[in-house]
């Protein structure tokens, strides 16, 4: 018998973290969930949000949930505001939603313009129906281990480690950006002692000294700052997992009249070096999404807030 000689300095096969495949295993499972919610509810679950302005990025996002929800077969509403909305008319109409008894979540979608001061109306958004899980109870339940609606973007990184049984326990997970709707959440729910978390977390951030050091040490990089492939290959760990989250538009060379979506991380080459990574589009965007759908069943099924 012969044996093959298997060169042992082959470089690791660099896996795809598919989140827009994810998103549809997940959305088949919602649709079971669902029919047998409407079958002992008899109703739909609803999901609102709230567009103020004209951002493309924005609509593109909100289009995606809107669709999302027709494909699963929720209900949804778009509530389309102009950007020169007064803060006293559009906490109106959120007021509006959290008494709308049909509506049983709603977002509304950031950024907001420069007038309008996004923590007021995160505030006026009733916790029940805050399935983005921004409002402070949310926030502050979710950094206690209690139950609550989970951020939607952390939420669908989350149900990425797990599709692909990525662990977590005891790895270094290094977190570039301290949004409060990325950043700060993610981190707090790595380290968390829970199944998907029990990681050490480092969080940085714009006045990090050395980032690079760090980044070096990460088992799991997740990047999000919003600047175009700033996480290059030097400062990325061989066989490291690479969570990008940055969705940046910038010209497309091919073709200037049309814009080109790109991650926070040189993709083409950092992914020769890695474990496993994201792409952009079509990683965690969708998971963002699905994310988003799954607190929507949650609070129709009022599994978090039972009254
Ligand atoms: N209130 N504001 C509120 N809630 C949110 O959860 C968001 N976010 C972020 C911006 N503001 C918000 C989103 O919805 C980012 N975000 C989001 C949602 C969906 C996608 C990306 C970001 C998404 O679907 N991305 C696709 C490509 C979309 C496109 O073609 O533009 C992807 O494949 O990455």
């Amino acid at each position: 018998m012969t044996y093959i000689c298997i060169d042992q300095n082959i470089p690791p096969v660099m896996k795809l973290i598919d989140g827009k495949a994810v998103a549809e295993e997940i959305k088949s499972l919602t649709k079971i969930e669902l029919y047998d919610f409407t079958k002992s509810n008899n109703r739909t679950p609803t999901l609102a949000a709230i567009l103020v302005g004209d951002n493309p990025a924005s609509k593109a996002y909100v289009n995606n949930k809107v669709r999302t929800c027709k494909e699963i077969g929720f209900n949804s509403l778009l509530v389309k505001l102009p950007a020169d909305i007064s803060e006293e008319d559009l906490l109106a109409e959120v007021e509006k939603l959290n008494n709308n008894d049909d509506v049983d979540g709603f977002i509304v979608q950031l950024p907001l313009p420069k007038h309008i001061d996004e923590i007021k109306v995160t505030l006026a958004i009733d916790h029940k129906k805050d399935v983005d899980g921004f409002h402070p109870i949310n926030f502050g339940r979710m950094a206690q281990g209690l139950p609550c609606y989970l951020p939607a973007t952390p939420y669908g990184i989350t149900m990425l480690l797990e599709r692909y049984n990525i662990e977590t326990a005891g790895k270094h997970v290094v977190v570039v950006g301290r949004s409060n709707i990325v950043g700060t959440p993610i981190s707090i729910l790595l380290s968390r002692k829970t199944k998907l978390g029990d990681a050490t977390v480092t969080l940085a951030h714009s006045r990090t000294k050395n980032l690079s050091d760090i980044t070096l040490q990460a088992d799991i990089l997740i990047a999000a700052i919003g600047i175009p492939g700033f996480i290059t290959e030097d400062m990325v760990k061989e066989d490291a997992v690479v969570i990008d989250v940055g969705i940046n538009r910038v010209e497309n060379p091919d073709n200037p009249e049309t814009n080109k979506l790109v991650g926070d991380v040189d993709f083409e080459n950092v992914k020769g070096k890695c474990s496993y990574i994201t792409p952009v589009p079509g990683g965690v965007g969708p998971m963002t999404v699905m994310g988003l759908i799954m607190n929507t069943l949650k609070a129709a099924k009022k599994e978090i807030y039972p009254s």
